[in-house]
């Protein structure tokens, strides 16, 4: 077998072939660096003293662990040299840092350092999330772009193999981390969701707290072959998107994070700009559909950097018959 072909090889002959700006591709490798970085820190956070909490909190009101903040100080500190990259806006902190007054074409790097983070001291998956946009207009500092604004966007996720799974709007692709030379290389080309599913990932603890729509959903799931859908499901939850997410690109499956009576006035779970935007649109380059029940989460204008939504995402059937759901309940409300 031919030896899988690098990260930096791949884009450069996606530049050629697609038009690939090269100072995207300059922000692509330095988040790929941050990326190995942090899985190099969680390996050894046992030997350097970095599990359990920093003595903080962060703008979501969320302890912060250690390693939420190494690894938002390695991915602000990795790419702010990136050539043409104007801004940040990350999860552990209240405001953009603008780098430069922006200039058109400049880009916004959006990114989740450590999702997951309380599987760490379990010794369970994590990942870091991403998305780029590009700046519209010279001075122009608004970092409220909807996900359908994307150029790019992806996770690594550090688990058994670390791997970095990325969009630049033209298919998934997923590159593994080879332990030695530190290369990530492609190993899972053309990453697509079958239409059709068996398994759903839910935190099925909130089961008294969800909307009517969504209880029938998992209801009948539940149900399995003896129920309306006549067959079994499997059902998983890693309190991690990003391990689920992979799950799901990997071999299928529907997730949901919906908004219910605790969340409802925070907006849901998942943050927008740096959660479900990102992993939006590599479901939907995918094959699969994302939505906050009912609406795209791609055409989602945000009004705020750490605005949460409700998230269904995953096989387009799936996603469909719970949006059908939602739809068919409203309706029923209403008459
Ligand atoms: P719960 C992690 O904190 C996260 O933001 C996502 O990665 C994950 O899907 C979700 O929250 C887990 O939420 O309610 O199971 O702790």
């Amino acid at each position: 077998m031919s030896e899988p072909i690098t990260l930096r090889r791949f884009l450069t002959r996606h530049a050629h072939s697609n038009g690939l700006d090269p100072n995207l591709i300059f922000l692509i490798e330095d988040i790929a660096s941050a990326c190995r970085v942090i899985g190099n820190r969680l390996r050894n956070a046992a030997f350097e003293d970095n599990h359990g909490l920093a003595g903080d909190t962060n703008v979501q009101g969320e302890d912060q662990k250690k390693l939420d903040v190494i690894a938002d100080e390695v991915f602000a500190r990795i790419c702010e040299n990136s050539p043409r990259l104007a801004a940040l806006v990350s999860e552990e902190r209240e405001d953009a840092v603008w780098l430069k007054n922006p200039e058109a074409g400049d880009y916004l790097l959006f990114y989740d350092p450590l999702d997951g983070s309380s599987n760490i001291d379990v010794n369970l998956s994590v990942g870091s999330i991403f998305s780029i946009c590009t700046a519209e207009m010279d001075g122009d500092r608004d970092v409220l772009k909807a996900g359908s604004a994307q150029n790019c966007s992806g996770y690594a996720i550090y688990g058994p193999t670390m791997m970095l799974v990325l969009t630049v709007g033209s298919g998934v692709y997923g590159f593994s981390c080879e332990y030695g030379t530190g290369d990530f290389r492609l190993t899972h080309p053309r990453m697509t969701i079958p239409a059709e599913t068996a398994e759903f990932a839910i935190n099925a603890s909130r089961y008294r707290m969800w909307d009517a729509p969504v209880r029938r959903y998992v209801d009948e799931c539940l149900a399995g072959s003896t129920g309306p859908r006549g067959r079994d499901f499997n059902m998983r939850w890693t309190a991690s998107m990003v391990a689920d997410v992979h799950r799901i690109l990997t071999r299928g499956g529907v997730f949901l994070y919906p908004a219910d009576e605790v969340n409802r006035n925070a907006g849901g779970k998942l943050r927008l700009l740096y959660e479900a935007s990102p992993m939006a649109l590599l479901i939907e380059q995918a094959g699969g559909t994302a939505t906050d029940g009912t609406n795209r989460i791609l055409d989602i204008h945000p009004y705020s950097h750490h605005q949460r939504v409700p998230v269904i995402l995953g096989s387009a059937s799936e996603v469909a018959r719970i949006a059908h759901y939602h739809i068919a309940d409203a309706g029923s409300a209403a008459s």
